[in-house]
């Protein structure tokens, strides 16, 4: 591999470790603990993983591990630091023993169901320490949730000498995670499972889980082309940006970048479906600035966009629940229609208040929320134009209020969509540290027998010495919700909370953002430098933990 000059010289920097962890530790358990909600359906569903105590690492005298080997598996979208997770965990493990073994199932939890794998030896791991992305061992989104996929995964685990299982993934993945961890705990099979939280989208979040790793340095990348994008559009003062944002369901990013670069206009879905707002409340309010905005000479601004948007517009979120139930049931029979055929059939098997929903919105949106779903059902909102359909929409009220009278203003716009060019840059310094720290924790739950944990890392606005590490059992986050037409257990999404301090602020401070121009530049992610600029959390992380 031909490394960039930065890469060869972020390859030194070492990740800061909590002070408790360093060396040797020992287990503080807290009491039991209960799912999020629906706490009888989930204790049965998982009667060997349900109530196990938080756990917590102090430091302690060192002691003896035997050599173990270990399996890692990146599932789902990319995040930046998920190699340094992979790093902290085979760190660890030759703490613990240098006897033991470290092996990447390849390309997400196929790889493990296929038996795809390659053992991370020091050179190789040496080789992606702090760097972004997951080509280490490449990462996919096959759903691990069949007994068959299971049997078939504790054979590749039986014939490796396996121990344990960590799976570093977003709430979808860690929920299956703990499905597995259930399993061959019932068949005692003798394999442990954690999970690691990752996603960029920020929504994997509790009261134990700060925050997924990937949300720090993405967020820093959006904030930066943002940041650059107004400059540019101060200079020239001639167009409004439609900025639409990656996060597919909760608006963590958007919020985020909106603090960091406080723009004319942020969208926040949480607020949209609270508000029981419809895409017309949407545009016009959009609209009303962009002329209040006019009226004082400024014919340019910024929008974000939230990528979910769409399916938090209560008529939105009504049509794709029917459609998903719909095409679960029906879903052979939709796909032996003709392509050109499929919206009508669409039109005529649904409600008559959705149908007619359906039939009103421009053919891309229509095709997108019918057609490719993701593997966990989830409809595929990064393909979905948001931004160039509110923008066009935008465009046309105004044209109605300036014959009304009521806009006097130029209108251009240009369209853009962060998402995939944030996912894999290197990690910032707090996503280095946290993910470093992450795997290092799981190597620790490894190490002492646990099964059905999620790895966590607290206190995390403090310096990293001061951080808080030990484990939290994944059926304490779960819920029961309805997929693909059936209930399931499932970690609670976190979303927004209106009544939250990162939303709060952000709402008290949006008029004067929306009217005068108050762009604030955070430029690029800085990983050599004074820590003011090179080892702050999010503002959302700070203003959440610290007020
Ligand atoms: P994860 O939840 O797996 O981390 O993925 C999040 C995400 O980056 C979303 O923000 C986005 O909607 C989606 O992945 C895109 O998926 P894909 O990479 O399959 O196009």
């Amino acid at each position: 591999m031909k490394k960039s000059a930065l890469q060869t010289a972020r390859a030194s920097y070492q990740p800061k470790l909590p002070e408790a962890i360093k060396n040797g530790v020992t287990i503080v358990e807290g009491k039991a603990t209960q799912s999020v909600a629906d706490q009888e359906a989930i204790a049965k569903l998982f009667p060997n993983t349900y109530g196990m105590p938080v756990l917590r690492f102090e430091a302690a005298p060192k002691k003896e591990y035997p050599a173990i080997n270990v399996g890692v598996i990146l599932s789902g979208g990319q995040a930046p630091g998920g190699h340094n997770v992979i790093s902290g965990l085979f760190d660890g493990l030759k703490a613990m023993n240098k006897d033991s073994r470290l092996f990447g199932f390849l390309l997400g939890p196929g790889g493990l169901i296929d038996h795809k794998y390659m053992e991370l030896t020091a050179d190789i791991i040496d080789d992606y320490r702090n760097t972004g992305g997951f080509d280490i061992i490449g990462s996919g989104r096959t759903k691990l949730e069949t007994k068959e996929q299971f049997d078939s995964g504790l054979e590749i685990i039986k014939e490796l000498g396996i121990k344990a299982v960590v799976i570093i993934g977003g709430d979808d993945s860690n929920t299956n995670a703990c499905v597995l961890a259930e399993y061959y705990k019932q068949i005692g099979a003798g394999v442990q499972v954690i999970g690691c939280p990752k996603t960029i989208d920020g929504d994997l979040k509790n009261e134990m889980i700060e925050c997924s790793f990937g949300f720090d340095t993405a967020c820093k990348v959006y904030s930066e082309v943002i940041g650059n994008i107004q400059r540019d559009c101060n200079s020239a003062k001639k167009y409004w940006h439609f900025i639409k944002l990656m996060g597919r369901s909760a608006s963590h990013i958007a919020l985020e970048c909106a603090l960091q670069t406080q723009p004319n206009i942020c969208l926040i879905s949480e607020e949209v479906e609270a508000k029981q707002m419809t895409l017309d409340d949407i545009v016009n309010n959009i609209a009303n600035i962009v002329a209040a905005r006019a009226a004082k000479g400024f014919n340019f601004g910024t929008v974000l966009i939230p990528e979910g948007l769409i399916e938090f517009i209560p008529a939105m979120k009504r049509l794709i629940a029917e459609l998903n139930d719909y095409l679960a049931e029906n879903g052979s029979e939709f796909a032996m229609i003709k392509k050109s055929e499929q919206r009508n059939y669409i039109i005529k098997h649904l409600s008559p208040e959705n149908s007619a929903i359906y039939a009103s919105l421009p053919e891309g949106v229509a095709r997108q929320l019918t057609l490719d779903r993701d593997p966990h059902g989830n409809v595929q909102v990064s393909l979905i134009e948001t931004e160039k359909l509110l923008g066009e929409m935008v465009g046309r009220r105004l044209a109605e209020m300036k014959a009304e009278g009521k806009y006097d203003g130029k209108f251009a716009t240009q369209y853009h969509f962060f998402g995939y060019e944030g996912r894999c840059a290197d990690p910032s310094n707090f996503d280095a540290d946290y993910c470093y720290s992450l795997g290092y924790t799981a190597s620790l739950l490894v190490g002492e027998g646990r099964t059905g944990y999620m790895s966590s890392v607290r206190n995390t606005t403090k310096p990293a010495s001061e951080w808080i590490a030990g484990g939290v059992p994944v059926t304490m986050m779960m819920n029961m919700e309805r997929r693909h037409g059936e209930m399931k257990p499932v970690i609670q999404k976190a979303l927004v909370h209106l009544d939250g301090a990162p939303f709060k602020y952000f709402a008290a401070h949006r008029d004067e953002w929306a009217m005068n121009t108050c762009y604030v530049y955070p430029g690029p992610i800085q990983y050599f430098g004074p820590t003011e600029v090179c080892d702050q959390p999010t503002k959302t992380l700070k203003l959440e933990q610290d007020g």
